[in-house]
């Protein structure tokens, strides 16, 4: 039984959504980063940038137990340990790696910092706010493209939509229109219908 370490956030819910698609049994290990709990010491040895999520699994690679932080790595190491949603075809494999790290350096940190500037008191957002969205609005043109050629981002469908998932997930929260992005609303709405998706983003993580 995998433990996952997580809350209800774009990042907590990627790995959610992952377990419950590749059928890992796993138990959550709620991290109320309202309170701090991200810092406390037995946290931090599993997850050294005292952010969610995190997981330990009790069988290794090599049969002992390893923690993993990081939501892309765990993508990564859960994909290689089931053997699912990361492409073996080399050319979609690529795509597949692509496209994750396109979501963990910037369709993530993006939209992260509009709701960071979303909370701040309004004389001093304006310039932040902007910046933000207009990247975060870029990011989803980005995605827009790529989707009217593919229906999933790597070709089939793989872990890096589920990490983006996790965060178009909370598109109205950064304040973005999908009807803007028909392309991305499509994607959205098919592995929203999932019943995996479903029960990924309905287990409680608080
Ligand atoms: N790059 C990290 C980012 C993780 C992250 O930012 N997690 C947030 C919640 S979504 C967190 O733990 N925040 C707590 C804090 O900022 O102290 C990942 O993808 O795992």
């Amino acid at each position: 039984m995998i433990d996952l370490y997580a809350w209800n956030t774009p990042n907590g819910r990627k790995i959610s959504v992952a377990l419950e698609e590749m059928a890992l049994p796993y138990r959550v290990k709620p991290v109320d980063i309202t309170q701090g709990q991200q810092h406390e010491p037995d946290f931090l040895a599993i997850s050294p940038n005292n952010r969610i999520p995190a997981i330990v699994d009790p069988e290794g690679p090599d049969g002992a137990a390893i923690s993993v932080f990081e939501s892309g790595a765990i993508l990564l190491y859960l994909a290689e340990k089931t053997g699912r949603f990361l492409p073996e075809d080399r050319r979609t494999r690529v795509a597949a790696l692509e496209w994750l790290m396109w979501q963990m350096g910037g369709f993530g940190p993006m939209p992260g910092q509009v709701h960071h500037f979303l909370g701040v008191a309004e004389k001093d957002r304006a310039y932040g706010l902007t910046r933000y969205l207009n990247e975060t609005r870029r990011l989803y043109g980005v995605l827009d493209r790529r989707l009217a050629q593919v229906a999933y981002v790597a070709g089939p469908l793989s872990i890096a939509d589920f990490a983006i998932l996790g965060w178009v997930w909370r598109h109205e929260r950064h304040q973005v229109d999908l009807a803007n992005y028909p392309m991305v609303e499509r994607w959205y709405r098919d592995l929203m219908d999932r019943p995996a998706v479903a029960r990924g983003f309905a287990v409680p993580l608080s």
